[in-house]
């Protein structure tokens, strides 16, 4: 079974849809292998990003996802990778589908209220990146 990571970004907890977002992930047929609150640094979302660091938006980026608490999921699944990405819809809000969670959810390009990993690789990166083997079940 496969394997990716979500989080819950600022936005999102901050406006209380934490419980919304984790009641589509376990509607959609996703376990939860791993799951913490955390209210990264600046240094910790620089890093986790690095893939965009020269990008135009990096910082303003970084700065975002180290302005609150955030909820980090490792969630399992057949396809976990691909279906998450396509309950999250496109990265802009105003572009995604109907009733995908950015749509629903987010407010802009950038505060867009939750992110996934876009590859099998990159998913088995940003799972290392915030969890250790010993606390990521099944
Ligand atoms: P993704 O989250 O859909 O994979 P990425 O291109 O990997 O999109 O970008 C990572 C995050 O950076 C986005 O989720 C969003 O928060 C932010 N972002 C992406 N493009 C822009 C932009 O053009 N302006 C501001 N923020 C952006
Ligand atoms: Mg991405």
């Amino acid at each position: 079974m496969e394997k990716t990571l979500a989080i819950i970004k600022p936005d999102a907890v901050e406006r209380n849809l934490i419980g919304k977002i984790l009641a589509r992930v376990e509607a959609e047929g996703f376990k939860i292998a791993a799951m913490k609150m955390a209210h990264l640094s600046k240094r910790e979302a620089q890093g986790f990003y690095y893939v965009h660091k020269q990008r135009a938006f990096f910082d303003d980026l970084t700065t975002y996802m180290s302005s609150g608490p955030v909820v980090i999921l490792a969630l399992r699944r057949e396809n976990a990778v691909p279906k998450w990405r396509e309950i999250m819809g496109a990265t802009n809000p105003a572009e995604a589908a109907p009733g995908t969670l950015r749509k629903e959810l987010g407010l802009n390009i950038e505060k867009n209220s939750t992110h996934g990993s876009d590859s099998p690789d990159n998913a088995a990166f940003e799972i290392s990146y915030f969890f250790s083997q010993a606390n990521i079940h099944g």
